[in-house]
């Protein structure tokens, strides 16, 4: 089944000048990017994002980590989408992550994994919500 899944190329990626190598990939994994925007996650932002895991010790890092610079949020679109960008993508910790996966490749720290996606179809809808609007998604 067709489904659209939020990536976000995180602050690291960004600085670390990986934007288009990871889009390639993405794009040699069959995804369509249906709708893509540089910004600048305010805290408010991030928080609300990662309200989740707000009881979690990393949060307030991760918060400071996601705002510390632009990142790309992208709406992907695939067959099975959610769950083959959660396998290119590989496990959080980079140094866990299978080798060849994005997060193997670009990640340097369990916090500063390179890319986000959304963890099931559920989480997508709001996640692509939360940056697009139905008439974004083209
Ligand atoms: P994933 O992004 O693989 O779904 P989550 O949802 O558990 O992982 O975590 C959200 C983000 O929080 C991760 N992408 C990572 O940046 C950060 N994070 C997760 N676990 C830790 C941790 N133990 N220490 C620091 N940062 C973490």
């Amino acid at each position: 089944m067709r489904e659209v899944t939020l990536t976000i190329l995180k602050p690291d990626t960004v600085a670390r000048r990986r934007v288009g190598q990871i889009i390639a990939r993405l794009e040699e994994e069959g995804f369509e990017i249906v709708a893509a925007r540089r910004i600048k996650l305010s805290e408010e932002q991030a928080r609300a994002f990662y309200a989740v895991h707000k009881e979690k010790p990393f949060y307030t890092s991760l918060v400071a980590f996601m705002t510390e610079g632009p990142v790309w949020v992208m709406a992907l679109a695939r067959d099975n989408a959610v769950e083959h960008l959660r396998k290119v993508m590989g496990a959080t910790d980079p140094a866990k992550a299978e080798p060849g996966t994005i997060r193997a490749l670009h990640g340097t720290s369990i916090e500063r994994n390179a890319i986000h996606g959304s963890d099931s179809l559920e989480n997508a809808r709001i996640e692509v919500g939360f940056f697009f609007s139905a008439a974004d998604l083209v």
